[in-house]
């Protein structure tokens, strides 16, 4: 017997989501105009526990893409959670759902929505959880492809006003070094960094040797996600560190990539990694290694920048992440607004679970399909 604390899932309720963005956002895979996202709500009687799935309407920044999550999350992990008796520790979330192969990104979504109960059942913070040791963090902000470097320039200059202490340029194959070169002349002692999500191979160099000319804090994912060979042979010829980002889909692969000189700093998506257990392991793991972690962002709604927040709150994130405002994406979020404060830092949620919720009447006007997945 098991007399610690538990929570009983009776119901996983499923809603697509769709919310306007307040710019396209472009990178080297492809432009989004609206925000799509499955939320996950785990009913279990007394408490309630959400959950977001980044997975995008297509499979271009992973193979993982939002039909092929419902189909999962409805299928599957849903009637997976629903058979299995009590949750008493948070990583049984995981052992039941192990026997689906990958889907991490779906897998994540009901670990959050049922750790979030979990955590609501017993007034406990996710961040105080995790081992959080910080209640505000230091926040970046992620900047799409523009048309010219004047464009990107404009919007940077509303981010660094509004306090966004590092600034993330997307590029691409013909949009890299004249844009980026253009953006360091203008902005000289900005922190910077790029993000090419693997559009580049190894025989890209010169162009990467182009950049480590520029100062940048680091160059996120510049190589294809399965290839941490050439990400080791790159890395040994600049002196800018690189970050892997899809590259890291678990703990393991994090150790590989650390072990091989692939990276030297480590992008966190719980979404990517399955879930916020894994995450933490992530973190773990490059903490023992000394190598430095942030949390990246998928444009979530409040429901999963809450989560980000939290995971930002660990010892080993010593960078600022891709956890933003809700008005850099959304004219309105789903819940209450996060907000920047002035010295460009966000409030770690002090409250139980992720320490928000979906706002009642704003998430009914913009869920696009429902379903619930309930109990024998
Ligand atoms: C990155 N994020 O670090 C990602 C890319 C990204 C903030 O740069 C829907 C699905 C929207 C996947 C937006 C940022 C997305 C997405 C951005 C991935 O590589
Ligand atoms: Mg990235």
């Amino acid at each position: 017997m098991n007399h610690g604390p538990s929570v009983e899932v009776r119901s996983v309720d499923l809603r697509e989501v769709a919310l306007p963005l307040v710019r396209p956002f472009r990178t080297s895979f492809g432009e989004e105009r609206e925000k799509r996202a499955i939320l996950v709500r785990a009913d279990c009687g007394e408490v309630q526990g959400w959950g977001e799935c980044v997975a995008s309407p297509e499979p271009r920044y992973s193979e993982e893409w939002l039909d092929g999550a419902w189909a999962v999350l409805a299928g599957y992990l849903g009637p997976s959670l629903l058979s299995g008796g009590p949750v008493s520790d948070p990583a049984d979330v995981g052992r039941r759902l192990a026997w689906v192969r990958g889907h991490r990104m779906a897998k994540a979504a009901v670990e959050s929505a049922i750790l979030d109960a979990w955590l609501r059942s017993q007034d406990l913070s996710l961040s105080r959880w995790l081992g959080g040791v910080r209640d505000r963090v230091p926040c970046g902000v992620s900047v799409g492809i523009a048309a010219t470097p004047e464009a990107m320039l404009e919007e940077i200059g509303g981010y660094l006003a509004r306090g966004y202490r590092r600034v993330k340029l997307k590029i691409e194959p013909g949009r890299d070094v004249e844009v980026v070169r253009r953006i360091r002349e203008a902005l000289p002692d900005t922190p910077l960094s790029v993000d090419a999500n693997a559009a580049y191979s190894l025989a890209d160099a010169p162009v990467f040797e182009a950049l480590d000319e520029l100062g940048l804090v680091m160059i996120e994912q510049p190589l294809d996600h399965e290839d941490l060979a050439d990400h080791a042979r790159l890395q040994a010829r600049l002196r800018t560190p690189l970050c892997l980002d899809e590259s890291i889909r678990s703990a393991a692969d994090a150790r590989a990539a650390i072990e091989l000189g692939a990276c030297r700093v480590i992008n966190i998506k719980p979404g990517r990694v399955g879930g916020p257990l894994e995450a933490r392991r992530v973190h773990d793991a490059a903490m023992a290694a000394g190598i430095p972690v942030w949390i990246g962002g998928m444009l979530e709604t409040g429901v999963g920048r809450a989560q980000n927040l939290a995971l930002a709150s660990l010892p080993g994130v010593t960078m600022p992440g891709d956890t933003s405002a809700s008005d850099r994406y959304f004219d309105e979020d789903l819940t209450e607004p996060f907000v920047l404060e002035s010295d460009g830092t966000m409030m770690v949620p002090s409250g139980p679970g992720l320490g928000v919720e979906p706002l009642e009447g704003r998430l009914s006007a913009v869920t696009v399909r429902a379903h619930t997945v309930s109990g024998p």
